[in-house]
């Protein structure tokens, strides 16, 4: 929060925009700091069809993540931004660790794929730059709240009303000439700056993204059904549900399937590579043995910027079962071991797990 009182003076939006660069943050626009309608009928709407399944988020309270004025009563505007989380095509499929400089470092016969968005801390680096915007403005006697992925707002509709993108069917905003791979973020602010104009529609008749996703979640344009959706399951408490396990397929968090379909993303993405420093780790695969090697303390300290319920690693145990039944081969000598432990251990909810991968294992005709 600003200073409160004293003089404010007027900060040029071109500086905002130089500060934005200079994170590597080549999208800022601004949208009015009034409710958005449309955001919450969608919400409500969809909380009371049961489309959001069990999440709360901004599903917890609507009229709060619809109006930047209950985050900052006086906000005059709302300066979004959109930073690139494409990064470059791994060489090998099998790649762990791989680092911005050096790729391929680390080969395992048995690893779960991990969604772009999550393959680096990319909220950490857009929240960087927005906090630099937000002290800029608060020097010069402004108050500034910075949210990124937070429960207080609708990051794609404020996004969107910032003119920053186009809504695409698969309810990603897509950055005209760049595609959907943009994580999105705000600055809240009582500094007043002219409304951008939204973008058109830039979908026209294409419906890739219906066809491509694996368990038919996106069940009208722009509408998707978390009960579906691969990305909450994998994050959500208790049984996953078993007819989307096979579709699961070696997905350890995330899943990127409706972008990848989406024309304009295949074509555009790579013009608007992620600037990441050099030294960055990047988690493309991981390995699932770790899942069972180490503690939930060890896991929480390597994995715990991605969300899952509860901040339970028991669940990323229970994807890693999942995987294991999809994908191990022959040649995962420690997986038969593993899976009877676990299907006689103390945890029921993981012991059908690994009894679904033992009976998935014979199905794929790899143990007898
Ligand atoms: C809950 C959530 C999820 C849920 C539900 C997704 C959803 N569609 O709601 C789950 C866990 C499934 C999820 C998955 C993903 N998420 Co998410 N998620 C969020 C979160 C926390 C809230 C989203 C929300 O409020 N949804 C509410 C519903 C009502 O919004 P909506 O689906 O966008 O609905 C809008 C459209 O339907 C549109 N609309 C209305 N009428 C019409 C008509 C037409 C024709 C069209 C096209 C659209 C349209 O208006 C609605 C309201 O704005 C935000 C962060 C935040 N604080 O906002 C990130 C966020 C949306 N997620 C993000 C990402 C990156 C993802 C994934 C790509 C991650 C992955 N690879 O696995 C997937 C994409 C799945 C998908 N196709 O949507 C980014 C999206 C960036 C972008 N460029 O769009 C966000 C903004 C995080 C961030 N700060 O960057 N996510």
């Amino acid at each position: 929060m600003g200073k409160q009182g004293g003089t404010r003076a007027q900060v040029e939006f071109a500086d905002l925009t130089d500060i934005a660069a200079s994170h590597g943050i080549f999208n800022l626009g601004v949208a009015p700091a009034s409710v958005m309608e449309r955001a919450r009928t969608a919400l409500t709407e969809r909380k009371a069809a049961g489309l959001h399944s069990t999440m709360q988020f901004t599903y917890r309270n609507p009229e709060r993540s619809t109006d930047p004025r209950r985050t900052l009563p006086d906000a005059g505007s709302v300066i979004v931004a959109a930073r690139s989380y494409q990064l470059p095509e791994p060489e090998s499929a099998g790649s762990l660790e791989m680092t911005g400089s050096e790729q391929g470092e680390v080969l395992s016969p048995l690893s779960g794929r991990v969604a772009r968005y999550a393959q680096v801390d990319h909220y950490a680096l857009l929240i960087a730059g927005l906090r630099d915007i937000a002290e800029r403005l608060q020097t010069a006697g402004h108050r500034a709240v910075v949210l990124c992925d937070d429960n207080a707002i609708v990051d794609r509709e404020i996004a969107y009303l910032g003119g920053l993108g186009w809504f695409g069917k698969n309810a990603n905003l897509l950055v005209p000439g760049a595609g959907s791979y943009f994580v999105l973020g705000c600055v809240i602010t009582d500094a007043e700056y002219p409304v951008s104009t939204p973008v058109a529609d830039g979908c026209g008749g294409c419906v890739r993204c219906f066809d491509s996703c694996p368990t038919g979640a996106i069940i009208a344009p722009g509408v998707i059904d978390a009960n579906r959706c691969l990305a909450w399951l994998v994050q959500q408490a208790g049984t996953f549900p078993e007819e989307f396990r096979k579709a699961l397929g070696d997905r350890m968090y995330g899943c990127d399937d409706c972008q990848e379909a989406c024309p304009p993303t295949i074509r555009f993405s790579s013009r608007r590579p992620a600037e990441v420093p050099d030294d960055t780790p990047v988690m493309a695969r991981v390995d699932l043995r770790e899942f069972f090697t180490k503690s939930d303390s060890e896991l929480l300290e390597r994995y715990g910027r991605w969300y899952v319920a509860d901040r339970e690693p028991r669940w990323w145990r229970r994807n890693a079962l999942i995987i294991i039944g999809n994908s191990a081969t022959e040649a995962d000598h420690w997986v038969p071991d593993l899976l009877e432990e676990y299907a006689e251990g103390d945890d029921p909810i993981l012991a059908e797990h690994a009894r679904w991968a033992m009976k998935r294992l014979v199905e794929r005709e790899i143990r007898g």
